[in-house]
């Protein structure tokens, strides 16, 4: 940058993250810039960016200037900043580019803003009634079946209309209906960034799409209904009020849409007219449940919402006839509730909801019974109390009679045998069995993780129902088993870093690094073909991926087989996994000590830096609950209980085709014996790797959510957390990766257009013109223009004594490397 020529920039700030700024001259140690003099997040720095009414004055130490300035781009005479409805189109694109991009956008309520076919979907927390009618979901499924085929006419180009998540939706459901493909949609984003809505949203429309391109008003079928009103259901089991989402999803869900393809002829010719894809049922898969909520909840959060559901019900003695006159207080996992609406609509009504679409899938009278009885026992088991027996502070018994002896009637166990199950542990040794007397303390946690297991059997086992009732193989009937296609829907939590990182965030963080692995792959695909497309020779792109994480964690030494070690040691202690798994990764460039925490180790992940802290690690690894439990459980006359407690709690189904892409994880497991019991971790792990073989046999297209502030307000968007969110999300990486070969990009007729000026046509003639069609003439004008006008930056590699490459014209873009855009701008 040189000379008194004014030019827009970003430049860093402290704050802000990026302000834009203009900037006026410099001498030999500053450099003079204009910033804008009302700097708050609403109102100014959302007018485009450079667009503020009033700047002041202010200067920046050259050497920063240089370190930290980006070029503003896309801006008019009066700069104000030109928003792109797709990043890619960005001239120079970067960090403050794409945040700015994002929120002028979001300020005029446009949320979604496509990076290729990425969708970045920006959380509005306000419903736009307009973007979501029946005329704009039928609009987009038109545009995609002509950009699938082009001959069908009507409907515009995918560039002609706004980007949404019905683009994605209407992607899928074409790609599978005439190209005959598996589709799957990842969604992504932080807690409170519209990950479950968006997947509903999608879901919807995918469910109308199948009705054709003309259709009216979505028509109700039987199976459609299920599956759309499974979602609220499983909500109400697994969501719970959070301090950053007051319906927060607790555990993770794939759901596959399955549909019927036709027959085997109609396979074979499949067209826009002809092709047979038809929603036939759908199957969910749920992922890690959030157990420690039941036990205890943070100030301002609630436990699962279904407690509050049944405490409220007006029909609540149904279930059990103790719960007349009760309320949320006495109830020592429920407490003191912090709101009773919840989306609008008080407790009680939730219910009866919950009542009406569990009838939905089947499960009334006896089942309804069953689980509800479930749920209340665990309300119960925590009421329950303990006190040293007999004085003595190793032995303890029960202190809530009352509560205790409602409880035995319930569960239909005799109050003696689940007593001694409380405050005793059986010992086996080689040679004898004998018990050990449990303090209240431990007596208190042994009943806290019964309830905690009960609980999150009752939840699989809910899962099995839907599964039940909505699975195609299950509800078809036609005779023969088909082979149905697949829409697979992924809502699964974010990466997650906290003050206090525990075992559950280093299995979602796993599960983020999996998700980013194939991310980044995707991705560096997608460039390829862009390039191909554009009849580019593409050199050796180099680009981060994130397989030492991924090793560190799976490796044969990594923590997941450390952990696994240290847990069938039987005396398995936190402090000694740490040291071994330190000891064991010391090459590791993404593992590292905490010194000030023996017990604490931190990782590198790809969205950064996370301390955890091992304290616990052993004991939730292990799921196993004491035989004495798991006995009691097996006394129960509830089904949950009886039969449930023992077995394998995986809800994997059965997934052919993912059998087949790896047929050792395909398969469902089943508990081998209840000697050697997996760790969780090494369940989840499973549970993950067959999740990634189905999503290969998918083509993959990725949603990423945003939430653009924490206060939850409309409007406004923080540029801190936003950025922290595109750079976990993988957006910056993407577009670094998608430019990594040439960063700058310009339409070919923009530059024939723009630096016209600067060609001189004698000495760079362009290829004969005769009987050329517009886009190869345009092609070969520019191949000679930029030639011409690039000329002063030629030299050849002092390696190879060759013509170094600065720029590249492909059939429709230009593409430059590094500085060679800002030249030709800067003349
Ligand atoms: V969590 O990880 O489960 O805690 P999600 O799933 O990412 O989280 P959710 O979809 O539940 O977030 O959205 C949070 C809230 O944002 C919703 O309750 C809505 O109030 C709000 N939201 C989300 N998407 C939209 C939207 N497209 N339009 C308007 C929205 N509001
Ligand atoms: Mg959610």
């Amino acid at each position: 940058m040189g000379g008194d020529q004014e030019s827009y920039v970003f430049i860093r700030d402290p704050e802000y993250a990026w302000i834009p700024a203009i900037k006026t001259g410099n001498d030999d140690k500053k450099a003079f810039v204009k910033v804008p003099k009302y700097r708050d997040e609403q109102s100014i720095l959302c007018d485009g960016g450079s667009g503020a009414k009033e700047w002041e004055e202010d200067s920046v130490p050259l050497k920063d200037y240089n370190k930290g300035v980006l070029p503003l781009q896309n801006v008019d005479g009066a700069g104000h900043l030109k928003p792109f409805p797709d990043m890619c189109q960005l001239t120079f694109l970067h960090e403050a580019g794409i945040l700015y991009n994002l929120k002028y956008r979001h300020g005029k309520g446009l949320p979604y803003t496509r990076t290729g076919d990425i969708i970045i979907a920006v959380n509005p927390f306000q419903w736009f009634t307009d973007i979501y009618t029946e005329k704009v979901r039928n609009r987009y499924s038109r545009i995609l079946v002509w950009e699938y085929d082009p001959d069908a006419g009507g409907g515009d180009p995918r560039d002609d209309v706004d980007p949404h998540v019905y683009e994605t939706s209407s992607l899928c459901y074409t790609g599978l209906a005439f190209g005959g493909k598996d589709q799957s949609i990842l969604v992504s984003g932080e807690s409170g960034a519209g990950k479950t809505e968006t997947v509903k949203i999608a879901m919807n429309h995918i469910a109308s799409c199948q009705q054709g391109p003309n259709a009216g008003s979505m028509e109700t079928s039987p199976i459609l209904e299920r599956v759309v009103r499974s979602n609220p259901l499983l909500e109400a089991f697994g969501n719970a009020k959070t301090v950053r989402n007051d319906n927060s999803s607790r555990f993770g869900k794939y759901i596959q849409l399955q549909f019927d393809m036709g027959t085997k002829a109609e396979q074979e010719f499949r067209s826009r007219d002809k092709a047979t894809c038809t929603l036939a049922g759908s199957k969910c898969e749920a992922y890690l449940l959030e157990k420690n909520r039941i036990s205890e909840h943070g100030p301002g959060e609630r436990t699962y919402h279904i407690f509050y559901q049944i405490i409220a019900a007006k029909d609540k003695t149904t279930y059990w006839s103790k719960l007349a006159g009760t309320t949320n207080e006495q109830f020592m996992f429920v407490g003191e509730a912090c709101t009773t609406t919840i989306e609008g609509m008080s407790d009680a009504d939730h219910f009866a909801n919950t009542v009406t679409t569990l009838g939905e899938v089947g499960v009334v009278d006896d089942q309804l019974m069953t689980l509800m009885q479930a749920i209340i026992m665990v309300l119960q088991m925590g009421n329950i109390t303990f006190e040293p027996k007999a004085g003595d502070d190793d032995k303890s018994e029960v202190s809530s009679k009352k509560e205790f002896a409602d409880l035995c009637e319930l569960m239909c166990i005799d109050q003696n045998i689940l007593e001694v199950c409380f405050t005793e542990r059986t010992m086996k040794t080689r040679n004898e069995t004998y018990k050990v007397p449990l303090n209240p303390k431990v007596a208190r946690e042994a009943t806290e993780s019964f309830a905690k297991e009960i609980y999150s059997r009752a939840f699989l086992w809910l899962v099995r129902c839907i599964n039940d009732a909505t699975a195609a193989e299950l509800n078809y009937k036609s005779g023969s088993m088909k082979d149905f296609g697949i829409i697979g829907l992924l809502d699964i939590f974010g990466f997650e870093s906290f003050v206090r990182n525990r075992f559950e965030q280093l299995c979602i963080n796993y599960c983020n690094e999996k998700l980013q692995a194939k991310f980044t792959e995707d991705i560096f695909r997608s460039v390829q073909l862009e390039y191909e497309k554009e009849g580019i020779p593409l050199d050796e792109i180099s680009y981060d991926d994130n397989t030492d994480v991924l090793d560190l964690i799976e490796g044969k030494t990594g923590l997941l087989a450390m952990l696994n070690e240290e847990c069938v040691r039987p005396k398995g202690e936190d402090q000694a996994f740490v040291t071994k798994a330190l000891a064991a990764n010391k090459k590791s460039p993404c593992l590292f000590a905490n010194k000030t925490n023996r017990r604490g180790f931190g990782i590198h992940h790809y969205a950064g830096k996370v301390l955890y802290d091992a304290e616990g690690f052993v004991s939730a690894n292990q799921e196993t609950l004491p035989a004495d439990l798991s006995e009691a459980a097996s006394l129960s006359s509830n089904e949950i209980l009886a039969k449930h407690m023992t077995n394998d709690s995986c809800t994997n189904f059965d997934n052919k085709k993912a059998a087949a892409a790896e047929p050792s994880r395909g398969a469902p497991r089943r508990a081998k014996s209840n000697l050697v019991s997996p760790t969780v971790w090494a369940k989840y792990k499973g549970q993950l790797a067959s999740l990634m073989a189905m999503l290969k046999t998918t083509n993959s297209r990725y949603i990423r959510c945003i939430k653009p502030n924490k206060p939850k307000k409309p409007v406004l968007m923080q540029h801190v957390t936003t950025i922290e969110q595109l750079r976990c999300a993988g957006v910056v990486a993407a577009v670094t990766l998608s430019r990594s070969a040439f960063p700058n990009r310009m339409d070919n007729s923009v530059v024939r257009f723009k630096f016209w000026q600067m060609w001189d046509k004698e000495k760079f003639p362009s290829k004969g013109t005769k009987d050329m069609d517009q886009p190869v003439k345009l092609q070969h004008d520019c191949q000679a223009l930029l030639a011409c006008a690039l000329a002063p930056l030629a030299e050849n590699d002092p390696k190879t004594g060759k013509p170094v490459t600065i720029f590249c014209v492909g059939k429709t873009r230009s593409y430059f490397k590094f500085g060679a855009l800002e030249f030709l701008e800067s003349h």
